[in-house]
């Protein structure tokens, strides 16, 4: 498992780096956007982005993972098309070559063959990364990876990344904005189970070095197996006055539904991921959300990292069903390999009843009793 471990972490930093120099690079960041269309697009969104550096940073994870664990190869799956359309209208497959060289010629097609940009970024995909974290080492947990599939979120919060606003503060810990809430999630999930096992959130955007003028990354992991579990971070202290974290665009008739619960501890962030980090983190102790706009490439990382520290997401309309028909009935966590019946295109992949996360029970266990009892306004 070590291994598995170690190759998505090396993976997630080399993500990192390719997040970090595509907004370094501002001429070639405004050649990478593009909008999604059709069935691809986030209904959230009016204008939703695609960038490069997106399928560029899933392409590699697949490639660099798959080498190394052929029989992951076809069970990695993300949130991007690899299908690539220049301003040339070509389209072109983006996918990581034999050499350097190869890659950087396939890139150059796609940045209307501007060859520095192209050189950049095919050597950034074939860097080695060695990782120097001997924590590591003592990672004892066996995992049959022929049972097992991943999700990618190459960078979730692209709103935030294409507006790459570094300096934004944060408010008891938590950036409400800008490049910190940027993330690259990988999870792993049992295919047979749809259960997550192991979850890696990287932070391109961690802290600015201003003498070197760049970013640093950071990276957290969690592993949570058949009763395992096993992570880089510690479980957060019990809170007395709890913080729930929402998406500024969270509906008011849920907020308000809160209030008795979180009084002035509500707060807003933007990024799934990020908000998932914040509850990981222990600076909130859940993220609610009330509508189906996450996806399982969102969740899948996140939820193996808060499995691991003891808490969990669960879908929040099956939970307050089941609250619903009887207090402490078990509540449904998320899982991963089935899709929507019916559902189109990114859709088939949402997690559709809305989310909360969380890592103690009880404070799980007050949201919903919370929410049932708003039950004339939410
Ligand atoms: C998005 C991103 C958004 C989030 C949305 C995700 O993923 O994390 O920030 O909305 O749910 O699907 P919000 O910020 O309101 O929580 P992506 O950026 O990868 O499309
Ligand atoms: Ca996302």
């Amino acid at each position: 498992m070590a291994a598995l471990l170690k190759s998505l972490l090396a993976a997630s930093e080399k993500a990192a780096s390719i997040a970090q120099l595509c907004r370094q690079e501002e001429a070639l960041f405004s050649l990478l956007i593009e909008e999604k269309r059709g069935v691809d697009k986030n209904k959230k969104f009016l204008q939703d982005f695609k960038t490069l550096a997106d399928v560029l940073i899933q392409e590699v994870i697949k490639h660099d993972v798959g080498k190394k664990f052929p029989e992951l190869q076809d069970h990695i799956r993300g949130e991007e098309s690899n299908k690539f359309e220049n301003g040339l209208g070509e389209t072109v497959v983006v996918q990581v070559c034999p050499t350097q060289q190869e890659t950087a010629a396939l890139l150059q097609k796609v940045l209307d063959r501007k060859q520095t940009a192209a050189k950049l970024l095919a050597a950034a995909i074939h860097q080695e990364v060695e990782l120097s974290d001997s924590a590591l080492d003592d990672v004892a947990v066996t995992i049959p990876t022929e049972s097992m599939a991943m999700w990618i979120d190459p960078i979730d919060s692209t709103n935030q990344y294409i507006r790459g606003r570094g300096n934004v503060k944060p408010v008891d810990g938590i950036y409400p904005s800008g490049l910190h809430s940027a993330l690259v999630l990988i999870g792993a999930y049992d295919r047979h189970s749809g259960e997550p096992v192991l979850g890696i959130i990287n932070e391109p955007f961690f802290k600015e070095d201003l003498q070197a003028s760049r970013w640093q990354s950071k990276y957290h992991w969690g592993i949570s197996y058949r009763g395992t579990n096993i992570s880089s971070l510690s479980q957060p202290l019990l809170r007395s006055a709890p913080r729930v974290v929402l998406s500024s665009n969270e509906k008011v008739v849920l907020q308000k539904a809160l209030t008795p619960l979180y009084g002035e501890q509500l707060c807003f962030a933007s990024g799934a991921g990020y908000k998932m980090l914040c509850v990981a983190l222990g600076l909130a102790d859940a993220y609610v959300l009330s509508e189906g706009s996450t996806f399982k490439w969102d969740t899948c990382g996140p939820h193996a990292i808060l499995q691991s520290l003891g808490g969990g997401i669960v879908d929040l309309a099956e939970a307050l069903k089941a609250w619903r028909a009887g207090p402490h009935n078990l509540l449904p966590e998320l899982t991963y390999n089935q899709p929507v019946q019916g559902a189109l295109g990114a859709e088939r992949w949402a997690n559709q009843g809305g989310l909360v996360a969380y890592i103690y029970r009880e404070h799980l266990e007050a949201v919903m009793d919370t929410l049932v009892a708003a039950v004339d306004t939410f």
